[in-house]
Parts: C-alpha cells; structure tokens; sequence
C-alpha cells in the first residue's frame, strides 16, 4: 500500500477506487467463483449504484471486470441495486436483482449470461420481460420496500421459490414469490416469514445448513438432516440478525427454534461492522461461504478525500454449531496461501498487568492465532444479573479496565509506546448460578490519537465453557481491518480503525492480560500476509 494510502487493505477485497457496498450474487460457475458488488463509478460516496464485477480462481487474488449490470432499461434506469444468483438446472446461472424504475419503485428483474461457455460470465442480458415483480396496487407492496431477492431454491413441486425483504408499517419480513420457470412470479398469500418492529430487512438469506457435519448444503436441500437458516439485514439499525429453525416446504413457512431470538437482540454473524451480507454454496469444495460488506467509521468527507469507501471481510466457510444453536464461522483456508515469515511463542504465563510483544510479524498485514488457558478460576468477577447487554458491559469494561479473569488478549495495530491500539481480548464471569461467562470485547477507543471517527466499542457473549481451559482467539489485522474469531469461530467482531502512528512500520502486535489473575498462551501463531493480488 502506498504510504499516502494506509489505510487501504492488502488482503481484503476493494476496488481500486470510489464506493462499494453489499457484495452481490456470489458464485463459482466453471471453477471459476465470481463476486458482484454494489458500485458507484463515479465516486466514493453512494449512488449512480451498478453491479461491479470480479473474478477468482481462489477467492483470494482477483481480476477485475467490466460492471455485469449497470443502469439500461426502464425497469432499473435508477439504479441496479442488490440481488442474487442462482443457478438453474442445467448449470445456467442467472441473476434476480432489484431495479429502480423511474418513478423511483423497487422492481425485480432478471438477467442472463449471454454465452455460457464463457466461465467469466462477461456479459449479461436482461429479460425483455423485466419487470418480473412489481409493486402494484393490488398486492399492496410498499413501492420504497420492496427489494434484495434472494438465491432461489426449488421444492418438490417443481417450483422454484425466492424471498424479497421488505416491511408492513414496523413489521419487517419476507415476502415469498413462487414460479415454474423463474420468469413469471406469483407473490404467495403468506410471507415466508415476518417479524414485529424490526422494521425493513434487507438482502434476506435463507438456506439450509447440516445438521451433522460441517459441509455446505445446496440451497434447494431438504430433509430431516438439514436445519435452516434466515437472516436479515435490519436498515434502521445496520445489523443483521440470523434465527435458526425449520422449514416446512409445503405451507412455504419457516419458524425459528424455540430461544432463537427474532430481532435485532438476536444472535449475529458478526458482532461489529458487517452488512448486507450473503452466502452462497460452494459446489467443489461442499462448503457454504458467506461474504459481508464492511463500511467505513470515518465521515464521507474524509472518504472522498482518499477516493475510496467500503470493504469486503475475507469470505468464510459457515456452518451450524454442534449445540445446533448458533452458526459457526471461519476465515476460508485459502487465506492460508498468503502467510509467510511463521513466529511461534513458546507456551507463557501471562502473569496480571503484563503486555508481551509478538515480534517479528508484519503489524500492518498479518494473521494471529491464539489458544489461551486459564489455571485457576477460583477468583471471577460476579455478573451482574442485570448486565445483559454484551456490548454495554465490553464498552463500561474496556482494555483498560482492571478485573480478575481478564481482561487478556491482543492489542493490535499498537503503535511502540501504546498511544495507539485496538484491543480484542475476553473477560470471565461468574453468574449468579455460579456458571461462567465468556465475553469477548473489540476495544476501538484507543484506535488513533488523531483522527475522529466511529470508535465504538462492540462486543458478545461467547458460548464456551472456560473450565474445559482452553479459549480461543484468530485475527486477522490488515491496514484499517481487524477481524477477530472468539471461540473457534463462534463470536465474530470486525472493526474499522484509522491509527496514525501504527501505520507502514510503526504497527506493532502485542498480548497482554490486565486482570489479577495469570493466564496462560499455551500456543500462538503469527504469521506476516503476503498482499494479495485484488483487482
Ligand atoms: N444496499 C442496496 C440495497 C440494499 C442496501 C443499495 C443494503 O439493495 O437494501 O445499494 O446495504
């Protein structure tokens, strides 16, 4: 990275310049895997929004393309906004999106590779029949609420189906749309599914997870041996909650399980910045993989200045967690291909109030993987019983903040003498049952002695029992990104950061634990990234 431009990214996938948001119908066609995304080719704030076009034999490297959709007919004169793909029998994928007409209505339209012996898919044609789903008086859709079609999956009956979010007053949900040939739609009576004042859901995902084992499913997949999964992006807050439940195929609904909670205090993909996010199944590696927008904290002003805004997190394979509670997630493993320089620490006590340098790592692109064990769990702070709110308890009881069990873990992007880092680290509790808690904290507050920016602190509950001792901690660090992995992937926390000191060299990687209590690193692995070859 030039070193006018520190914060741009060496491994996570950006255009060269101006805006970019929600990553759009990820596929793999050909062994080749492809990645659409929301662009605006006139600049680094929203708007003029096309579907931008890149390719990858790894998921890692990418050759840019020219946009597949841009703005060309009535039906999406105002902009080529969020969709998906889905491929039909026969190999041929096509893509569902959302148009915006002239008189500014959400509509769904369809487009189509115009030579499929192409494995690139350059070139895209539109249905002649576009509009395929329109607001009309009649099916009283909210014209301005009506958007993101999801992947299709086919049922039984030879139909296929696909949601599209929306909202009814406050009521956030999933209208269900059915078709015999995926051109002519019929909105079904019923939403697939819908929920109570969590307002509008964009980009829904809804797709099928194994019950037993950590492979993907294709997305049509039914069965006793699968769960599903439906996720919405929710616009009035910018966080998207996930519910896992069951799917029956003939009344065309879906209810989440029982303790899978169906609003914004519901469990997460991620528990920072990531948006709009979308899975797709990786057919030759029967995996799924989820792709997630990560925005910027710094003003628009400060984003035109550097010509640039918007991030993807690094693709992850996701599954559901043995407990069948939660999904599971996991940096995909060709990300492996760009360490280098390896650094392993012998297994240290961490005695309270230490700070231990990991050296020898590149402290601007790297990737850190932990395993901390805690001795003695005699002395834990109490929970208090009203302090439910993860994120509200990881900002009241930040980095700095002393306690017994923690806090311990990683300050990254540190500058040398600690005027700058960002902190990801656990802390233990105790509960009134006398059962451990695990919280895991992202810690922005410290990011950056100059800049002013979005520095909230995020955090999550982690559903793993300390006393069975081991913890686990994976981030990835790179220029402006940090993306952490608690628990082997079962709470993830992505933030954005801006250091001024711990930029190009001057980004140093250290683990500390501030609490009374010593811990244990009883392994840890750094590794330097190489760039990646992006666009
Ligand atoms: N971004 C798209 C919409 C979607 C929103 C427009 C989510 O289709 O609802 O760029 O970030």
């Amino acid at each position: 990275t030039p070193s006018n431009q520190p914060y741009r990214t060496s491994f996570h996938f950006q255009p060269p310049k101006n805006w970019m948001n929600d990553p759009n119908g990820p596929l793999i066609y050909k062994g080749i895997y492809h990645l659409f995304y929301q662009y605006n080719p006139y600049g680094a704030v929203w708007g003029n929004i096309e579907w931008a076009h890149s390719t990858s034999t790894d998921l890692i490297n990418w050759v840019p393309h020219n946009p597949a959709i841009y703005p060309s007919q009535p039906s999406d004169i105002n902009g080529c906004w969020s969709g998906s793909t889905t491929i039909l029998p026969g190999g041929k994928p096509v893509i569902l999106y959302t148009g915006i007409n002239p008189q500014n209505q959400q509509v769904q339209n369809l487009a189509m590779p115009k030579n499929l012996s192409d494995p690139y898919l350059l070139e895209w044609v539109k249905s002649p029949q576009n509009p395929l789903m329109a607001p009309t008086p009649m099916n009283k859709i909210n014209a301005s609420s009506f958007r993101d079609p999801t992947t299709g999956w086919l049922g039984p009956d030879g139909r296929w189906r696909v949601i599209v979010g929306s909202k009814r007053r406050h009521r956030g949900m999933a209208i269900l749309y059915r078709s015999k040939d995926f051109i002519h739609w019929t909105k079904a009576q019923h939403p697939l599914h819908s929920a109570k004042d969590t307002g509008m859901w964009e980009c829904p995902d809804f797709y099928p997870v194994s019950s037993d084992s950590m492979n993907g499913v294709d997305t049509s997949m039914l069965g006793s041996s699968v769960k599903h999964v439906l996720k919405a992006s929710l616009d009035d807050t910018k966080h998207e909650y996930y519910t896992i439940g069951t799917y029956n195929h003939e009344k065309d609904i879906y209810t989440p399980e029982k303790g899978s909670v169906d609003s914004n205090l519901g469990l997460r993909y991620d528990y920072g910045k990531f948006y709009a996010s979308k899975t797709f199944f990786d057919s030759t590696k029967n995996r799924r993989v989820l792709w997630g927008w990560i925005n910027e904290s710094t003003s628009a002003a400060i984003d035109i200045m550097k010509g640039w805004s918007g991030v993807q997190a690094i693709p992850r394979k996701i599954w559901l967690d043995k407990s069948g509670k939660q999904l599971m997630q996991w940096p995909i493993a060709e990300i492996e291909e760009l360490r280098k320089n390896q650094v392993d620490m012998p297994s240290t006590m961490l005695k309270g109030g230490s700070v231990v340098e990991v050296s020898g790592v590149t402290g601007t692109q790297a990737d850190v993987e932990i395993v901390f064990e805690m001795p003695k769990l005699d002395k834990v702070e109490l929970l208090d019983p009203s302090w439910t709110n993860p994120q509200l308890l990881c900002s009241q009881k930040g980095a700095s903040v002393g306690g017994e069990v923690g806090p311990f873990g990683l300050m990254v992007l540190a500058s040398e003498g600690l005027q700058e880092f960002t902190a990801v680290f656990f802390r233990i509790f105790k509960d009134q049952n006398k059962k451990f808690v695990v919280l895991m904290c992202g810690d922005q507050s410290r990011s950056s002695s100059q800049l002013d920016y979005d520095k909230t602190t995020y955090g999550s509950f982690v559903d793993v029992d300390p006393v069975r001792g081991k913890l686990s901690l994976r981030s990835l660090i790179d220029h402006s990104i940090v993306e952490s992995f608690g628990g082997e992937g079962k709470a993830c926390i992505t933030a954005r950061v801006y250091p001024t000191m711990a930029i190009n060299g001057g980004a140093h990687l250290y683990t500390f634990n501030n609490g009374t209590q010593s811990v244990t690193i009883s392994k840890l692995s750094a590794w330097s990234m190489k760039t990646a070859q992006i666009n």
